[in-house]
Protein backbone atom coordinates (compact mmCIF):
# COMPACT_ATOMS: atom_id res chain seq x y z
CA UNK A 1 0.00 0.00 0.00
CA UNK A 2 1.45 3.41 -1.04
CA UNK A 3 2.13 5.60 1.92
CA UNK A 4 -0.13 8.74 2.21
CA UNK A 5 1.41 11.87 3.39
CA UNK A 6 -1.44 14.65 4.24
CA UNK A 7 -0.20 17.02 1.60
CA UNK A 8 -2.27 19.45 -0.89
CA UNK A 9 -1.45 19.12 -3.91
CA UNK A 10 -0.95 23.03 -4.44
CA UNK A 11 -3.26 25.60 -2.87
CA UNK A 12 -6.22 26.84 -5.30
CA UNK A 13 -6.42 30.63 -5.02
CA UNK A 14 -5.49 33.63 -7.27
CA UNK A 15 -2.92 32.63 -9.44
CA UNK A 16 -4.05 29.25 -9.82
CA UNK A 17 -1.65 27.31 -11.67
CA UNK A 18 -3.43 24.70 -13.42
CA UNK A 19 -0.68 22.98 -15.46
CA UNK A 20 1.31 22.49 -12.31
CA UNK A 21 -1.68 21.12 -10.65
CA UNK A 22 -2.35 18.83 -13.36
CA UNK A 23 1.38 17.28 -13.65
CA UNK A 24 1.89 17.24 -9.77
CA UNK A 25 -1.89 15.16 -9.59
CA UNK A 26 -0.84 13.33 -12.59
CA UNK A 27 2.58 12.50 -11.11
CA UNK A 28 1.00 11.40 -7.85
CA UNK A 29 -1.53 9.05 -9.85
CA UNK A 30 1.27 8.18 -11.49
CA UNK A 31 3.50 6.87 -8.34
CA UNK A 32 0.39 5.21 -6.78
CA UNK A 33 -0.58 3.18 -9.18
CA UNK A 34 2.71 2.10 -9.79
CA UNK A 35 2.93 1.01 -5.81
CA UNK A 36 -0.73 -0.35 -6.05
CA UNK A 37 -0.27 -2.86 -9.35
CA UNK A 38 1.57 -6.24 -9.19
CA UNK A 39 5.09 -5.26 -10.41
CA UNK A 40 5.87 -6.63 -14.53
CA UNK A 41 7.99 -9.37 -13.26
CA UNK A 42 4.79 -11.07 -11.05
CA UNK A 43 3.41 -14.44 -12.64
CA UNK A 44 2.14 -14.78 -15.15
CA UNK A 45 4.52 -11.84 -16.52
CA UNK A 46 2.61 -11.25 -19.80
CA UNK A 47 -0.88 -10.08 -18.31
CA UNK A 48 0.77 -7.93 -15.83
CA UNK A 49 3.11 -6.24 -18.45
CA UNK A 50 0.04 -6.06 -20.50
CA UNK A 51 -1.93 -3.99 -17.41
CA UNK A 52 1.18 -1.61 -16.93
CA UNK A 53 1.69 -1.24 -20.99
CA UNK A 54 -1.87 0.48 -21.06
CA UNK A 55 -2.13 2.61 -17.53
CA UNK A 56 1.16 3.88 -18.29
CA UNK A 57 0.80 4.49 -21.63
CA UNK A 58 0.41 8.46 -21.36
CA UNK A 59 -3.26 8.79 -20.50
CA UNK A 60 -4.22 12.70 -19.14
CA UNK A 61 -5.43 11.34 -15.92
CA UNK A 62 -8.38 13.85 -16.04
CA UNK A 63 -10.51 11.57 -13.66
CA UNK A 64 -8.42 11.18 -11.33
CA UNK A 65 -7.16 14.61 -11.02
CA UNK A 66 -10.62 15.49 -10.80
CA UNK A 67 -11.15 13.48 -7.82
CA UNK A 68 -8.10 14.72 -5.67
CA UNK A 69 -9.79 17.97 -6.42
CA UNK A 70 -13.09 17.16 -5.56
CA UNK A 71 -11.73 16.26 -2.28
CA UNK A 72 -9.85 19.51 -2.32
CA UNK A 73 -12.90 21.26 -2.42
CA UNK A 74 -14.84 19.63 0.43
CA UNK A 75 -11.76 20.46 2.68
CA UNK A 76 -9.98 16.88 2.85
CA UNK A 77 -6.39 16.00 1.61
CA UNK A 78 -5.13 15.05 -1.94
CA UNK A 79 -3.43 11.97 -0.46
CA UNK A 80 -6.93 10.79 1.22
CA UNK A 81 -8.49 10.64 -2.46
CA UNK A 82 -5.94 8.69 -3.72
CA UNK A 83 -6.78 5.43 -3.79
CA UNK A 84 -10.00 6.03 -5.45
CA UNK A 85 -8.52 8.32 -7.39
CA UNK A 86 -6.15 5.06 -8.91
CA UNK A 87 -9.39 3.17 -8.86
CA UNK A 88 -10.96 5.09 -11.21
CA UNK A 89 -8.32 5.75 -13.56
CA UNK A 90 -7.75 1.23 -13.53
CA UNK A 91 -11.43 1.33 -14.72
CA UNK A 92 -11.16 3.75 -16.98
CA UNK A 93 -8.10 2.10 -19.18
CA UNK A 94 -9.98 -1.19 -18.58
CA UNK A 95 -12.81 0.27 -20.56
CA UNK A 96 -10.78 1.93 -22.76
CA UNK A 97 -8.19 -1.89 -23.98
CA UNK A 98 -12.04 -3.23 -24.42
CA UNK A 99 -13.29 -0.76 -26.55
CA UNK A 100 -10.40 -0.77 -28.81
CA UNK A 101 -10.66 -5.01 -29.53
CA UNK A 102 -11.84 -5.75 -32.79
CA UNK A 103 -15.21 -6.57 -31.68
CA UNK A 104 -15.97 -3.12 -30.39
CA UNK A 105 -14.44 0.02 -31.60
CA UNK A 106 -11.55 -1.69 -33.44
CA UNK A 107 -8.28 0.96 -33.06
CA UNK A 108 -4.99 0.50 -34.00
CA UNK A 109 -3.87 3.42 -31.74
CA UNK A 110 -4.66 4.37 -28.02
CA UNK A 111 -3.02 7.22 -25.91
CA UNK A 112 -0.45 7.80 -28.64
CA UNK A 113 0.40 3.56 -28.94
CA UNK A 114 -0.26 0.46 -30.53
CA UNK A 115 -3.62 -0.69 -28.70
CA UNK A 116 -3.34 -3.65 -26.17
CA UNK A 117 -4.36 -6.27 -28.62
CA UNK A 118 -2.30 -5.10 -31.42
CA UNK A 119 0.67 -5.80 -28.65
CA UNK A 120 -0.48 -8.68 -26.47
CA UNK A 121 -2.86 -10.36 -28.65
CA UNK A 122 -6.79 -10.01 -27.88
CA UNK A 123 -6.67 -12.40 -25.51
CA UNK A 124 -4.67 -10.79 -23.64
CA UNK A 125 -6.04 -7.77 -23.91
CA UNK A 126 -9.26 -9.26 -22.31
CA UNK A 127 -7.75 -10.40 -19.87
CA UNK A 128 -5.64 -7.12 -19.06
CA UNK A 129 -8.83 -5.38 -18.90
CA UNK A 130 -10.98 -7.73 -16.75
CA UNK A 131 -7.85 -7.34 -14.13
CA UNK A 132 -7.68 -3.68 -14.30
CA UNK A 133 -11.18 -3.69 -13.39
CA UNK A 134 -10.66 -6.12 -10.65
CA UNK A 135 -7.83 -3.82 -9.64
CA UNK A 136 -9.90 -0.86 -9.24
CA UNK A 137 -11.90 -2.54 -6.30
CA UNK A 138 -8.74 -4.48 -5.04
CA UNK A 139 -7.49 -0.54 -4.50
CA UNK A 140 -10.85 1.07 -3.38
CA UNK A 141 -11.32 -1.69 -0.84
CA UNK A 142 -8.00 -0.38 1.18
CA UNK A 143 -9.30 2.98 1.62
CA UNK A 144 -10.38 3.86 4.86
CA UNK A 145 -13.62 3.86 5.73
CA UNK A 146 -15.11 7.87 7.09
CA UNK A 147 -17.71 8.83 9.23
CA UNK A 148 -20.38 9.63 6.87
CA UNK A 149 -19.34 6.86 3.91
CA UNK A 150 -18.41 3.50 4.76
CA UNK A 151 -16.53 0.61 2.52
CA UNK A 152 -19.97 -0.39 1.33
CA UNK A 153 -21.08 2.69 -0.04
CA UNK A 154 -17.69 3.54 -1.76
CA UNK A 155 -17.49 0.23 -3.20
CA UNK A 156 -21.02 0.81 -4.69
CA UNK A 157 -20.35 4.01 -6.38
CA UNK A 158 -17.57 2.18 -8.42
CA UNK A 159 -19.70 -0.62 -9.31
CA UNK A 160 -22.76 1.43 -10.05
CA UNK A 161 -20.65 3.46 -12.21
CA UNK A 162 -19.05 0.87 -14.29
CA UNK A 163 -21.97 -1.57 -14.45
CA UNK A 164 -24.05 -2.24 -16.92
CA UNK A 165 -26.98 0.53 -16.01
CA UNK A 166 -24.24 2.97 -16.68
CA UNK A 167 -20.36 2.42 -18.40
CA UNK A 168 -21.59 -0.71 -20.10
CA UNK A 169 -24.80 0.43 -20.69
CA UNK A 170 -24.05 3.33 -22.77
CA UNK A 171 -21.15 1.07 -24.59
CA UNK A 172 -24.41 -1.40 -25.90
CA UNK A 173 -26.18 1.87 -26.56
CA UNK A 174 -23.01 2.77 -28.29
CA UNK A 175 -22.92 -0.77 -30.48
CA UNK A 176 -26.81 -0.82 -31.17
CA UNK A 177 -26.22 2.94 -32.89
CA UNK A 178 -23.98 2.14 -35.32
CA UNK A 179 -24.87 3.00 -38.63
CA UNK A 180 -28.23 4.14 -37.48
CA UNK A 181 -29.83 7.44 -37.23
CA UNK A 182 -30.20 8.28 -33.69
CA UNK A 183 -32.00 11.34 -31.85
CA UNK A 184 -30.04 14.01 -29.63
CA UNK A 185 -31.85 12.33 -26.76
CA UNK A 186 -30.68 8.78 -27.53
CA UNK A 187 -27.64 10.23 -27.93
CA UNK A 188 -27.44 11.89 -24.81
CA UNK A 189 -28.50 8.73 -23.20
CA UNK A 190 -24.98 7.33 -24.25
CA UNK A 191 -22.99 10.51 -23.26
CA UNK A 192 -24.71 9.97 -19.53
CA UNK A 193 -23.30 6.55 -19.43
CA UNK A 194 -20.32 6.23 -21.13
CA UNK A 195 -18.83 9.27 -20.08
CA UNK A 196 -20.10 10.77 -17.54
CA UNK A 197 -21.16 8.05 -14.98
CA UNK A 198 -17.51 7.52 -14.61
CA UNK A 199 -16.86 11.33 -14.45
CA UNK A 200 -19.44 11.90 -11.79
CA UNK A 201 -18.11 9.33 -9.83
CA UNK A 202 -14.54 10.38 -9.67
CA UNK A 203 -15.46 13.95 -8.17
CA UNK A 204 -18.20 12.08 -6.06
CA UNK A 205 -15.85 9.57 -4.79
CA UNK A 206 -13.15 12.32 -3.93
CA UNK A 207 -15.91 13.95 -2.13
CA UNK A 208 -16.72 11.36 -0.49
CA UNK A 209 -12.60 10.78 0.87
CA UNK A 210 -13.12 14.06 2.41
CA UNK A 211 -16.27 13.38 4.43
CA UNK A 212 -18.20 15.75 2.71
CA UNK A 213 -21.80 16.45 3.20
CA UNK A 214 -24.43 15.88 1.25
CA UNK A 215 -25.01 18.95 -0.02
CA UNK A 216 -21.53 18.85 -1.14
CA UNK A 217 -22.33 15.53 -2.90
CA UNK A 218 -25.19 16.78 -4.40
CA UNK A 219 -23.05 19.99 -6.16
CA UNK A 220 -20.11 17.03 -7.48
CA UNK A 221 -23.04 15.08 -8.70
CA UNK A 222 -24.29 17.98 -10.78
CA UNK A 223 -20.83 19.31 -11.63
CA UNK A 224 -19.84 15.95 -12.61
CA UNK A 225 -22.96 15.37 -14.65
CA UNK A 226 -22.07 18.46 -16.59
CA UNK A 227 -18.77 18.70 -17.13
CA UNK A 228 -19.06 14.50 -18.07
CA UNK A 229 -21.88 15.44 -21.10
CA UNK A 230 -19.47 18.96 -22.14
CA UNK A 231 -16.07 16.32 -22.14
CA UNK A 232 -17.66 13.78 -24.69
CA UNK A 233 -19.05 16.65 -27.31
CA UNK A 234 -15.67 18.00 -26.96
CA UNK A 235 -14.38 14.58 -28.17
CA UNK A 236 -16.44 13.97 -30.45
CA UNK A 237 -15.37 17.53 -31.89
CA UNK A 238 -11.83 16.69 -31.48
CA UNK A 239 -12.39 13.40 -33.51
CA UNK A 240 -13.89 15.77 -36.44
CA UNK A 241 -11.13 18.49 -36.37
CA UNK A 242 -7.62 17.31 -34.86
CA UNK A 243 -5.07 15.06 -36.38
CA UNK A 244 -4.12 10.72 -35.23
CA UNK A 245 -1.00 12.11 -34.26
CA UNK A 246 -2.43 15.48 -31.67
CA UNK A 247 -4.84 13.06 -30.04
CA UNK A 248 -3.17 9.75 -29.94
CA UNK A 249 -5.64 7.62 -31.61
CA UNK A 250 -6.91 7.14 -35.04
CA UNK A 251 -8.73 10.46 -35.92
CA UNK A 252 -12.17 10.57 -38.08
CA UNK A 253 -13.23 7.22 -36.99
CA UNK A 254 -16.88 8.25 -35.76
CA UNK A 255 -17.79 9.46 -39.62
CA UNK A 256 -16.02 6.85 -40.46
CA UNK A 257 -18.32 3.94 -38.63
CA UNK A 258 -21.57 6.29 -39.48
CA UNK A 259 -21.27 7.05 -35.84
CA UNK A 260 -23.98 9.46 -34.48
CA UNK A 261 -22.27 12.59 -32.51
CA UNK A 262 -22.99 15.76 -31.87
CA UNK A 263 -21.21 17.38 -34.31
CA UNK A 264 -23.25 14.53 -37.00
CA UNK A 265 -26.56 15.58 -35.31
CA UNK A 266 -26.37 19.59 -34.70
CA UNK A 267 -22.86 20.90 -36.48
CA UNK A 268 -20.07 21.69 -34.93
CA UNK A 269 -20.92 25.40 -34.18
CA UNK A 270 -23.78 24.46 -31.99
CA UNK A 271 -22.00 21.39 -30.72
CA UNK A 272 -19.69 24.31 -29.27
CA UNK A 273 -22.38 25.84 -27.99
CA UNK A 274 -23.69 23.53 -25.79
CA UNK A 275 -20.88 22.47 -24.57
CA UNK A 276 -20.01 25.85 -23.24
CA UNK A 277 -23.13 25.86 -21.84
CA UNK A 278 -23.07 22.74 -19.86
CA UNK A 279 -19.96 24.21 -18.45
CA UNK A 280 -21.80 27.20 -17.37
CA UNK A 281 -23.59 24.72 -15.56
CA UNK A 282 -21.28 22.71 -14.20
CA UNK A 283 -19.56 25.87 -13.10
CA UNK A 284 -22.89 26.67 -11.57
CA UNK A 285 -23.42 23.66 -8.98
CA UNK A 286 -20.00 24.81 -7.76
CA UNK A 287 -20.99 27.90 -5.72
CA UNK A 288 -21.80 25.71 -2.44
CA UNK A 289 -18.09 25.34 -1.88
CA UNK A 290 -17.79 29.45 -2.01
CA UNK A 291 -14.24 29.76 -3.53
CA UNK A 292 -12.90 26.43 -2.51
CA UNK A 293 -13.31 24.89 -5.97
CA UNK A 294 -11.31 26.95 -7.73
CA UNK A 295 -8.90 23.32 -9.49
CA UNK A 296 -12.33 22.13 -10.51
CA UNK A 297 -13.80 24.99 -12.22
CA UNK A 298 -10.23 25.38 -13.74
CA UNK A 299 -10.38 21.99 -14.59
CA UNK A 300 -13.83 22.58 -16.38
CA UNK A 301 -12.69 25.14 -18.06
CA UNK A 302 -9.80 23.26 -19.47
CA UNK A 303 -11.59 20.21 -20.63
CA UNK A 304 -13.92 22.42 -22.63
CA UNK A 305 -10.88 24.15 -24.54
CA UNK A 306 -8.93 21.24 -24.85
CA UNK A 307 -7.46 20.31 -27.88
CA UNK A 308 -6.58 16.17 -27.78
C1 LIG B 1 -17.03 -0.98 -20.96
C2 LIG B 1 -15.78 -1.69 -23.06
C3 LIG B 1 -16.44 -0.64 -22.26
C4 LIG B 1 -16.50 0.60 -22.75
C5 LIG B 1 -17.14 1.69 -22.08
C6 LIG B 1 -15.34 4.27 -22.01
C7 LIG B 1 -15.98 3.57 -23.14
C8 LIG B 1 -17.26 2.92 -22.94
C9 LIG B 1 -15.40 3.54 -24.34
C10 LIG B 1 -14.09 4.15 -24.62
C11 LIG B 1 -14.07 5.13 -25.75
C12 LIG B 1 -14.79 6.41 -25.45
C13 LIG B 1 -15.09 7.29 -26.59
C14 LIG B 1 -15.13 6.71 -24.24
C15 LIG B 1 -15.83 7.92 -23.83
C16 LIG B 1 -15.04 8.61 -22.82
C17 LIG B 1 -13.79 9.15 -23.42
C18 LIG B 1 -13.90 10.31 -24.32
C19 LIG B 1 -12.64 8.58 -23.12
C20 LIG B 1 -11.30 9.12 -23.44
O1 LIG B 1 -10.90 9.74 -22.26
P1 LIG B 1 -9.57 10.63 -22.13
O2 LIG B 1 -9.53 11.62 -23.23
O3 LIG B 1 -8.45 9.51 -22.40
O4 LIG B 1 -9.49 11.13 -20.74
P2 LIG B 1 -7.00 9.35 -21.75
O5 LIG B 1 -6.33 8.37 -22.67
O6 LIG B 1 -6.31 10.67 -21.73
O7 LIG B 1 -7.20 8.76 -20.39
Amino acid sequence: MPSRSKRRLRPAGPGFDLTAYLETGAAAVNRALDQWLPKERARPATIHRAMRYSLFAGGKRLRPVLCLAAAEACGGAASEALPLACAVECIHTYSLIHDDLPAMDDDDYRRGKLTNHKVFGEGIAVLAGDALLTQAFEIAAQCRAWPRYSHQEVLLELAHAAGSLQLIAGQVADLESEGKSISAAQLKYIHERKTSALLSASVRLGGMSANCTRAQLEALTDFGYHVGLAFQIIDDILDVTQTSEKLGKTAGKDMAARKATYPSIVGLERSRKIAAQLTRRAFAALKVFRGRAMALESLARHLLHRDR
